[in-house]
């Protein structure tokens, strides 16, 4: 396929990244989204969202007319999905919006055109959406192709990563696939490994259900060394130098928009068989109650003691280090919930540049070392690494961060 003509559905914190990165290569991007004010940021060559290196990419894109976002698509030879998929009810997946992203799409397909889903699915999607369109468009049945393709970027280091890793796609026929992985051959640099639509769909709930009860294995462990004399990340890294030991590490709790959701795909599809996956979301999901629960302890003796209000700084409110995105983010719940309780709550975020979030004031690093009582560690920023405090000050560390051992 030479230079084909993309529709992106969903301009967001994948649809944009992507749909700018495809636009690099020359292809013509034309991007779709629901809200006029995104779409007329990006058509300024600005962005919504934070990411490194995206807005420098989206200005030339728009510049060079190659990539522009518009309220309803056009013809093309591509189109691709990358709406999000939240939960309903009890943590079952919403595919509500990949639905609706399909119906816009629907009266500009026509036959040979390949239709990708990106957007991270329950098993079995990109049937429900191929018979939905071939229900509607009887006329395009077997004539379209249609493959399943998810995102595995790190946010922070999406452009990078668009580029680099390798990619799973999932065609509905060998053919949907072949045609899938040329197209993403022009702008992907790792390797391109296709397979079944089921197993691709699949694929991307695996891999973060692998590190969300991975992750909840070192969260279990923090509370079980807690009980006990140990150091947690002291006995990680103990473990660690087994050559098949590979601990990952703990945290006040697990964030973002994919390892704490994706796994609750899969217990909801297949709630019979997914047990561990299950406990591992229960594990993580309790890890900031567990948190909070140390801090009211805390805060309740040093009263007890001092018979008046500690002044107490949280270090950290991103949903994990060295990022500013605050999504789903355990630390930034555990300080509004110690804010809502006590009044001299304040907050250390070096990522994000404001006086106040969430009602909560943000101070700098050094305030917050000569003002606090009690120093809540929450997120491992580098700033806060083996960082020394006055001998009188309380350090809650659960990052661990402050022995320089996370
Ligand atoms: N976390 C820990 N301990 C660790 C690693 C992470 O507590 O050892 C916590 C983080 O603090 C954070 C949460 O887990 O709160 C998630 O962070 P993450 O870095 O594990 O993952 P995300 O959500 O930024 O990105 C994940 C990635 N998936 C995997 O690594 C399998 C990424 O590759 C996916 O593209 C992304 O989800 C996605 O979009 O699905």
């Amino acid at each position: 396929m030479n230079k084909p003509t993309v529709v992106m559905v969903g301009l967001g914190y994948i649809g944009l990244p992507t749909g700018a990165v495809i636009a690099s290569t020359g292809i013509t991007v034309h991007g779709v989204d629901v809200k006029d004010s995104i779409i007329e940021t990006i058509n300024q060559g600005h962005i919504h969202i934070v990411e490194p290196g995206l807005e420098d990419l989206v200005k030339k894109a728009v510049q060079n007319k190659m990539l522009s976002a518009h309220k309803n698509p056009i013809k093309a030879d591509i189109f691709i999905i990358a709406v999000p998929t939240p939960f309903k009810g009890d943590h079952d997946p919403d595919i509500s919006y990949v639905q609706e992203a399909a119906d816009k799409i629907l009266t500009y397909l026509e036959p040979e055109n390949l239709v990708i889903i990106e957007s991270t699915s329950p098993v079995g999607t990109t049937q429900i959406i191929k018979n939905s369109i071939e229900t509607q468009r009887p006329e395009l049945k077997d004539k379209l192709h249609y493959a399943y393709c998810p995102e595995r970027v790190l946010p922070g280091r999406i452009i990078e990563e668009l580029k680099s890793n390798s990619r799973v796609i999932g065609g509905v026929t060998t053919l949907a696939a072949k045609k899938a992985k040329e197209f993403y051959s022009h702008f992907v640099e790792g390797e391109l490994f296709t397979t079944t639509d089921k197993t691709a769909e699949m694929c991307k709930l695996v891999e973060n259900s692998f590190r969300d009860v991975n992750i909840a294995f070192a969260n279990e462990l923090s509370t079980i060394c807690d009980a006990t004399d140990v150091n947690v990340m002291e006995l990680i890294q103990m473990a660690n130098k087994h050559p098949r030991v590979n601990i990952l590490t703990p945290s006040c709790g697990v964030g973002g928009h994919c390892i704490a959701i994706d796994p609750w795909f899969l217990v909801s599809q297949f709630p019979n068989q997914a047990k561990l996956i299950k406990q591992a979301r229960v594990v993580n999901d309790n890890k900031p109650i567990w948190v909070l629960k140390k801090v009211e302890e805390q805060i309740k003796k040093w009263k007890e003691t001092h018979k008046n209000e500690p002044n107490i700084a949280c270090l950290g409110l991103a949903f994990k280090p060295n990022i500013d995105d605050l999504r789903e983010s355990p630390a930034l719940k555990i300080t509004r919930e110690i804010h809502s309780q006590y009044p001299n709550v304040k907050s250390v975020e070096p990522n994000v540049q404001k006086q106040e979030i969430k009602g909560i004031p943000i101070i700098s690093f050094e305030q917050a070392k000569k003002e606090a009582d009690i120093i809540i560690v929450l997120v491992a920023h580098t700033p806060f690494k083996g960082c020394k405090y006055p001998t009188n000050t309380i350090v809650m560390d659960f990052t661990n961060i402050c022995h320089g051992l996370s």
